[in-house]
């Protein structure tokens, strides 16, 4: 008889799953803020920093050479939330979407959803094209238990109302301020329950920046707000766990880009862009490691196919569904990475178009009113190398605040990239150059002559004035 109940407890729910309508799924994506792609343990660190999201990377599947499309808060998160590049949604630096590009938020607002963002709400804008039912206000970003809090409430606000939700949690870690860092200290320090504070001598300074006791007491720094990240990251899965909405819900994970560090946000080299992604698919078994190029333009054509919603036309991205079925993509060799406008409001253009063993990058303000400065260079680091007398060091700044129009990378020989190869390469690049334009002449069926005016429109485009930012 005992045999009998089990068997039956078995084949029921399938029985009852395949007479009702499919319950649509719920969707959590959950941003870091300014974190480099190796920070987690998963991905390379061997710091320890982050046990939460090493034992979610477990359960997900993982692209490992995802790049955003733009390394800045705000047009980075327009990219994502509208599946288009930047000048195509509009959002060239800190200004809002253009009102014609539909956003995520809108059409599974449209389909029913419960829709809610816990901070950086303010980095999508206009407000009226992001319209959450639902906003944890920005001060969240950096106080794990409020942050967890905020998250339950959302949950619990959609179970009442009976809908699916999707909720994009952004925390503010490891953004600067750093906890034991300069500026807006009292906000920096706290809370601090649960998170470990590294000591310099604790942390390994990455190989594209420079080993200097500055810079080892800055990585220190920002190593331990990658903890505090790690905390609230933990504290919102629990809380997935404790609503019982674990099997129901695709949880994606990206750092909106790379840390604040030089050589790394609010620039294409690779630091800036790369920003793998973790997503676990309820029911998936056997996740998939994909070493394939992908772009944050891909991830909202990805999830509306997840959740078997219609994509809207117009979108620049292409969906990974085929990839986590373990087949391959076309033209998944290469990746192009943008910055326009950055947080100061000044112009500084760049566009990469990366592949596995090559990044070529154009840096169109380069020979224009201003050398390089963006937010990334506040801190010690930047400080330290630019103090310097070292040789090397002093090469690798005026590299950074003077850059060249023109920069071959051979990021296989010169992971950190740092010797321009141009001068001494430009057959090579003429080659890719013939690759590049054959291969989007197949993916487009285009004439050469086509593809060849629309890449001068599309680099002569990194020259066009941004809008002015929003107050
Ligand atoms: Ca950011």
């Amino acid at each position: 008889m005992r045999l009998i109940v089990i068997t039956l407890a078995l084949i029921l729910p399938v029985v009852a799953r395949a007479t009702e309508p499919q319950k649509p799924l719920n969707l959590l994506v959950i941003t870091a803020d300014d974190m480099n792609a190796d920070s987690g343990g998963w991905n390379g660190s061997k710091l320890g920093a982050t046990p939460n999201l090493d034992a979610f990377a477990r359960t997900a599947h993982r692209f490992v050479n995802s790049h955003v499309s733009v390394p800045i808060c705000q047009p980075g998160r327009s990219a994502l939330m509208t599946g288009r590049v930047p000048h195509r949604n509009g959002a060239l630096g800190f200004n809002p979407i253009r009102r014609d590009v539909p956003t995520l938020v809108e059409i599974l607002r449209e389909r029913g959803y419960f829709t809610g963002a816990i901070a950086k709400a303010v980095h999508m804008a206009p407000a009226d094209k992001f319209p959450w039912h639902a906003i944890g206000e920005q001060s969240l970003g950096k106080q794990p238990t409020k942050f967890a809090e905020k998250f339950r409430e959302m949950l619990a606000a959609a179970a009442t109302e009976k809908k699916p939700f999707f909720i994009n949690a952004n925390l503010c870690d490891p953004h600067r301020p750093f906890i034991s860092g300069v500026g807006r200290k009292a906000q920096a320090d706290e809370p601090l329950d649960g998170v470990r504070v590294f000591k310099p001598d604790e942390v390994t300074v990455p190989a594209f920046l420079e080993d200097l006791p500055r810079v080892r007491e800055e990585i220190a720094q920002y190593s331990s707000n990658v903890s505090r990240f790690d905390v609230a990251f933990g504290l919102v899965m629990k809380e997935l766990t404790v609503a019982g909405r674990d099997a129901d819900t695709i949880v994606v994970f990206m750092s909106d880009h790379g840390m604040s560090f030089p050589f790394s946000k609010a620039t294409v080299y690779h630091n800036g862009t790369w920003s793998p992604v973790l997503i676990r698919v309820p029911g998936t078994t056997k996740p998939q490691t994909r070493t394939e190029f992908v772009s944050s333009v891909d991830v909202m054509p990805s999830l509306l196919e997840l959740l078997a919603v219609r994509p809207p036309a117009g979108m620049d991205g292409r969906s990974w569904v085929p990839l986590l079925k373990g087949q391959t993509q076309p033209d998944r060799d290469f990746v192009v990475t943008h910055v326009n406008t950055v947080s100061s409001g000044k112009s500084f253009a760049q566009r990469c178009i990366r592949t596995k063993d090559r990044a070529l990058m154009f840096h169109a303000w380069v020979g224009g009113p201003n050398q390089f400065r963006v937010e990334a260079m506040s801190g010690l680091s930047f400080a330290a190398m630019n103090a310097s007398t070292d040789a090397k060091i002093q090469a690798r700044v005026k590299q950074l605040v003077e850059g060249a129009p023109l920069m071959l990378f051979d990021t296989a020989a010169d992971p950190s990239e740092r010797t321009n190869l141009t001068d001494d390469e430009l057959e090579v690049i003429d080659g890719e150059w013939d690759q590049l334009i054959g291969s989007l002449q197949v993916r487009y069926g285009l004439k050469k002559q086509e593809v060849e005016r629309q890449l001068e429109e599309f680099i002569l485009n990194c020259r066009r004035p941004s809008p002015s930012p929003v107050s």
